[in-house]
């Protein structure tokens, strides 16, 4: 038997399963789930101290002894702020206690309901850090629940040893109910391995999927190590432009993620392991697979010397707090393996097709400009719907890309390259949307602007972002969410500052001005090219339809009925039918 709260469940599942097994428990009400639980298992050791100061400097001695975490729970009320004086001792001796404390559900905080002050309310001198557990409504708080059960007990001892507080929201009418029928979940558990640390699992016979976020470009011994990793180990990288990474197991691989149904991936291209190294990877396809597969589809593993519990893909298991070089080496063996995860991804993104005929766009400007993108370059591209158009159509690997998607504002992206260009004599080359651009237009002004600064604006009026999917057939997007009509043109503002600015109005005048644009010259450059929500669309759709066999469908899906009736009535009719319909000009 076991109480009717999950959130409590998880608890003692993972207090379990980071063998946590002495426990000093002082009386009351609200604590009686974590009670019932421990007392009735011969795997935890229960002490019982009265006194809640008391009990917590007892707790202190019992670590201080056996030199292991111990914890701590008590009742909600004042039973918390008498482990104060107690926390800031442990604090200070850096002794790690769990202090397991009990809250009400948030409507009853501070709302002169019994007993529920604010139990979370701690000096900065008391924890390390404070995590609270909700009550368990759907899958969402219980992937909360999971990680900052595991985030708690892991930072007990990560970064030095202290005590950390783990409270857990509860609803009084659930307090002293019990379920006859539960056990403890089988819960997902993260551990923190150091870089030599002997518990560590191991990789042999595993798929596994190298995924970089964005990065700085590698040094020659990072290449070479995570080169000889891919050698042993049967691994396909995966590696947008801003991971900045070419390996010899590397793949840009986003065209052929965005086409996928995550099913297909399920069933044919999913790993056994993600290793995850660099930051955000901006990559909204990839994310949504490994994101929306069930539980244990396969474990994730986060490689980044910070050591923190970043659950992106909810399926956390392992943390290697060192620098991703020692994991590669350290998970380099011998002798070479084979490369069928590998080989399997290759062999689908090699039939991906590019070669069409897109319509005016900022997808069209990625597929004519991209091979022309000079070698040592540097690129920005001003975050969602540039960065994706670009990914379609990577430049070379020796043009260094970044993008904006640590924290994803629109608002610093021109900047940002500006700096860049301080810097270097390549050229570098911003590729932008108009809000971004007049959001961030001060920065054509900076004094030191220099000539190696190429802009390409796309100017689609708006935000083409949010016109891609159905939300415009179902909203008015455009008068705000897009923020249609604000700006004109770049050209009064572009030439104050001393650029060269070139416009196109379509893909003539956007072939004519190539070559001025990615050559040297002795001013900077702006080309604005002015594009129609209805011909970035069109773009998108073209080469998803024509990547359609990238992903085999089951059931007939509506794109492929689209391009049913496209291979009908050809092409453009399709277009104008469509335009008709939604009654796009
Ligand atoms: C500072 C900031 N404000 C708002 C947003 C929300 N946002 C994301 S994309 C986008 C539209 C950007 O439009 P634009 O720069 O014209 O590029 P397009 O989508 O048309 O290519 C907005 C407003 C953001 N990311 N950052």
């Amino acid at each position: 038997m076991y109480t009717v709260l999950e959130n409590v469940r998880i608890v003692l599942a993972v207090l379990k399963a980071h063998n946590i097994h002495r426990i000093v428990l002082s009386p009351g009400g609200s604590n009686i789930p974590i009670v019932q639980g421990v007392q009735q298992d011969p795997f935890f050791t229960c002490y019982s101290v009265v006194d809640e100061r008391s009990a917590m400097y007892f707790a202190i001695g019992l670590a201080l002894q056996t030199g292991e975490p111990v914890a701590t729970s008590c009742t909600t009320a004042q039973a918390t702020r008498n482990y104060l004086p107690g926390l800031t001792e442990a604090f200070y001796k850096h002794v790690p206690i769990l202090a397991i404390t009990m809250s009400k559900h948030p409507l009853f905080v501070s709302q002169e309901y019994m007993q529920s002050p604010v139990q979370t309310s701690l000096p900065e001198d008391a924890v390390k850090k404070s995590f609270s557990l909700p009550r368990i409504n759907d899958d969402n708080d219980r992937t909360i629940c999971v990680r900052r059960a595991n985030e708690a007990v892991l930072e007990l001892t990560h970064h030095g040893c202290g005590p950390v507080q783990l409270n857990i929201e509860e609803l009084d009418s659930e307090t002293w109910s019990f379920d006859p029928a539960a056990t403890l979940p089988d819960v997902r558990t993260i551990f923190r391995y150091g870089p030599s640390d002997k518990r560590a699992p191991s990789l042999a016979g595993k798929k596994v999927l190298l995924l970089i976020g964005e990065h700085r470009p590698f040094s020659p011994e990072e290449t070479e190590a995570i080169e000889a990793f891919c050698a042993t180990n049967n691994v396909f990288v995966y590696a947008d432009s801003i991971a900045n990474f070419h390996g010899k197991y590397a793949l840009q691989a986003n065209l052929t993620a965005q086409t996928m149904s995550t099913k297909l991936f399920l069933r044919d291209y999913k790993p056994d392991i993600v290793v995850t190294i660099g930051g955000l990877t901006g990559d909204y396809d990839i994310f949504r697979h490994l994101f929306d597969a069930p539980p244990g589809s396969f474990e994730v593993w986060r490689v980044a010397e910070d050591g923190n519990v970043v659950d992106t893909y909810k399926k956390l298991t392992a943390i290697f707090a060192c620098a991703p070089i020692e994991f590669f080496r350290r998970y380099t063996s011998s002798p070479p393996s084979l490369h069928t995860y590998f080989d399997q991804w290759n062999a689908l993104c090699a039939s991906a097709r590019r070669d069409l005929d897109l319509e005016f766009s900022n997808a069209y400007a990625a597929q004519q400009l991209h091979a022309r993108i000079p070698d040592g370059s540097y690129m920005n591209f001003a975050i969602l719907n540039s960065l994706r158009a670009w990914l379609w159509f990577p430049p070379a690997p020796s043009v260094t890309c970044f993008a904006n998607v640590a924290a994803f504002g629109i608002d610093g992206c021109l900047s940002t390259l500006v700096g860049t260009s301080m810097e270097t004599d390549q050229l570098c080359f911003q590729i932008i949307g108009d809000l971004a651009f007049f959001y961030d237009m001060n920065a054509i002004g900076i004094r030191h602007i220099r000539n190696n600064l190429r802009i390409l604006l796309v100017n689609n009026n708006g935000g083409m972002e949010f016109k891609f999917g159905p939300l415009h057939t179902r909203m008015d997007v455009g008068s705000f969410t897009a923020a249609d009509n604000h700006f004109k043109n770049a050209r009064g503002w572009a030439e104050t500052q001393g650029f060269t600015y070139l416009a196109a109005h379509d893909k003539n005048e956007f072939l004519a001005h190539v070559d001025a644009f990615v050559s040297p010259s002795d001013k900077p450059i702006l080309l604005e090219m002015f594009t129609t929500p209805a011909g970035e669309r069109a773009a998108n759709e073209d080469l998803f339809l024509a990547n359609r066999h990238l992903c085999p469908e089951e059931e007939p899906s509506p794109n492929l009925i689209k391009q049913g009736i496209k291979g009908l009535i050809g092409q453009d009719n399709a277009r104008k039918l469509k335009r008709w319909i939604s009654g796009d000009k």
